[in-house]
Formats: structure tokens, C-alpha cells, sequence
């Protein structure tokens, strides 16, 4: 808001800074040849699923290609995919994980 009627043009931010910051869904996406059970394992350990809950995830991306593991800001969003991508990498699977903007 402008001020002070003293026609120094100065403009001051009033509001608090809370702005919402942009979020990103973390997606696997299905293939071949990485096991059921590895993918349910990702869930858990990456991704703080119970066993039901990362079950229904893979089977999820099993049927339809692809499906959210949950979202997350930008720097958190990347870490889990580069560390996917890494557990995948070490474990010899295909397994691909991406993000994308909301
Ligand atoms: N389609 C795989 C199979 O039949 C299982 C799988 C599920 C792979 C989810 C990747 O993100 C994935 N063994």
C-alpha cells in the first residue's frame, strides 16, 4: 500500500510473508520388470506407507501406469526422486520415479 500522503511514491508491503510455496506430486511409473514387491518396499521406506496403503499404490501404477506417492515441495519432491532412482539403480530395476508441478 502506498502511504503517508507525502507523495514519495515509496510502496509498503504490509501483508506477512505467506505466500504458499508451489508443490510437486512424486509419480512411479510402471514396467516390465521391477518386482511387486520391491515397489511396495519404496512406498514404505521412501514414502512413509503401511504396507496396505503402498500395496494399493503399486497396484495402482500396476494397472494404470502411473500413480502418486505423495506431494511435496520442490526440494523434498527432488531428494525422494533422486533417492528412488538411486534404490532402484543399486537394486539393477527400471523402476522410474518423476515429479511434476500441481
Ligand atoms: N508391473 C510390475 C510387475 O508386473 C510391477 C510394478 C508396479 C513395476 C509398479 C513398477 O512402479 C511400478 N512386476
Amino acid at each position: 500500500a502506498t502511504d503517508g500522503g507525502r507523495g514519495t511514491g515509496v510502496i509498503t508491503r504490509t501483508e506477512k510473508k505467506l505466500k504458499k510455496p508451489n508443490m510437486y506430486r512424486v509419480l512411479l511409473l510402471n514396467d516390465d520388470f521391477t518386482p511387486m514387491e520391491f515397489v511396495v518396499h519404496v512406498l514404505e521406506r521412501f514414502f512413509q506407507k503401511n504396507r496396505d496403503q503402498a500395496t494399493q499404490i503399486m497396484l495402482h501404477v500396476h494397472q494404470y501406469g502411473v500413480g502418486e506417492c505423495g506431494v511435496f515441495t520442490y526440494e523434498v519432491a527432488e531428494t525422494k526422486v533422486t533417492q528412488v532412482m538411486d534404490f532402484a539403480r543399486q537394486n539393477q530395476h527400471p523402476l522410474q520415479c518423476v515429479m511434476e508441478k500441481k
